[in-house]
């Protein structure tokens, strides 16, 4: 049975007034850059909690929000993933590695130390869930759960961005260990770890640029 349906109405904006708004937050999304290097000056629960209600707004496969966020600001905790992600890094930077993912990664100047897991105030850890066990200890079957939790994950950065915070996506590969350290159940899977906070006041990024509108776009 269809669910019973309400009415959905946005506010009704101009066409030169939608230009405007994209503009201006063009301009703000142009100006994110991924920080390596935080500052660990607090930041508030609050904020971290607001952003991700927000992550937890995007769409997703059949409603079914298989996404958890688990936020640490436990020095402890942050220690404990800091040396398992750095003894996987390491195994990567020193062998897992192939030539041609070496001359990828060289000019972004990234190696094995993750010294952000542990300056970040917060990491946020980000969970696929895979399926949901019913109440009969069933496996309940989620839909297109990577494409949600990147769309989700994608709005939880951007919004990090637009209150004045700093991300990193991070990758460690494998990342299975995260499960252990934050506790979460078998049915959930790593998906990556957002370090949060303010960048470092002399930080540093790539001088790099982006692709072109006409090079990533096409308008038929
Ligand atoms: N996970 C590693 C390697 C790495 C891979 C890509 I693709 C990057 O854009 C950056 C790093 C690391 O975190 O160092």
């Amino acid at each position: 049975m269809p669910l019973p349906t309400v009415p959905y109405v946005q506010p009704r904006r101009s066409g030169e007034e939608i230009v405007a708004q994209l503009k201006v937050d063009y301009a703000l999304a142009e100006a994110r850059r991924t920080v390596r290097e935080f500052s660990s000056e607090p930041v508030p629960k609050e904020a971290i909690e607001t952003a991700i209600r927000i992550a937890g707004t995007a769409p997703s496969g059949a409603h079914r929000q298989p996404w958890t966020f688990v936020a640490i600001s436990d020095p402890t905790v942050k220690e404990r993933i800091r040396e398992a992600a750095e003894a996987e890094e390491r195994a990567f930077y020193e062998s897992k590695i192939t030539d041609e993912w070496r001359a990828a990664l060289e000019p972004l100047g990234t190696d094995f130390v993750k010294k952000h897991l542990t300056d970040a105030p917060w990491l946020i850890v980000v969970f696929r869930q895979d399926y949901e066990l019913g109440e009969d200890g069933g496996r309940i079957k989620n839909y297109y759960m990577t494409e949600s939790v990147g769309i989700a994950v994608g709005f939880l950065i951007q919004a990090l961005h637009r209150a004045g915070l700093a991300t990193l996506t991070h990758t460690p590969a494998p990342m299975t260990f995260l499960r252990d350290i934050c506790g979460r159940p078998a049915n959930e899977k790593p998906f990556l770890i957002l370090p949060v906070g303010y960048a470092h006041p002399d930080a540093r990024v790539p001088d790099m640029g982006r692709k072109s509108l006409s090079e990533i776009a096409v308008f038929l």
